[in-house]
């Protein structure tokens, strides 16, 4: 299995799911990405879930909308720490989503993410491994540098 294991609930999470996946690239994360459901696909979520400690990977990010019981889901079947990225959904405005993925009971934490914040999720799951990992940290510090010089940069192009 590989470092990052990504899990979305429907392929339609899919566009949410990929700024997580693209920046994991960019960082240079073995990551995979599977489609499975909480609620239909009961068996293998919790398969991967079960197996992913002893089979190499270091955290779970998983993608789901609505009544989203993934993230949790998920937490409940391993030890490794599982970031959960609620889906907008079509009815509520991704409430729903939200509020089932954070508000977990004592003892089984889901690091949640804003509504269709798929880039945190990735970088999230990159600070987390980076820990213990120079090259990444040294990555992440020169991402942030970046993003400090665009935001000052930006005030050049200013019209008012
Ligand atoms: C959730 O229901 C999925 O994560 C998705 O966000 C939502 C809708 O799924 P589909 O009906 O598009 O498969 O389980």
């Amino acid at each position: 299995m590989a470092t990052v294991e990504i899990v979305m609930g429907s392929k339609s999470d899919f566009d949410v799911a990929a700024p997580a996946i693209n920046i994991l690239k960019e960082f240079g994360v073995d990551t995979g990405v599977h489609v499975l459901s909480a609620h239909r696909t009961p068996t293998e979520v919790t398969e991967l879930a079960s197996q992913a400690e002893k089979n190499g990977t270091k955290v779970i990010i998983a993608v789901a909308g609505k009544a989203a019981h993934l993230a949790g889901f998920i937490a409940a079947n391993t030890v490794l720490p599982v970031v959960g990225l609620p889906v907008k959904s079509s009815f509520l405005d991704g409430m729903d989503s939200l509020l089932s993925t954070v508000m977990m009971p004592n003892g089984v934490p889901v690091a949640t993410v804003a509504v269709g914040g798929g880039l945190n999720a990735g970088l999230l799951a990159i600070q987390m491994l980076a820990l213990g990992d120079r090259s990444l940290m040294d990555k992440l510090r020169a991402y942030k540098a970046k993003m400090r010089a665009d935001v000052i940069e930006s005030n050049k192009d200013l019209k008012f």
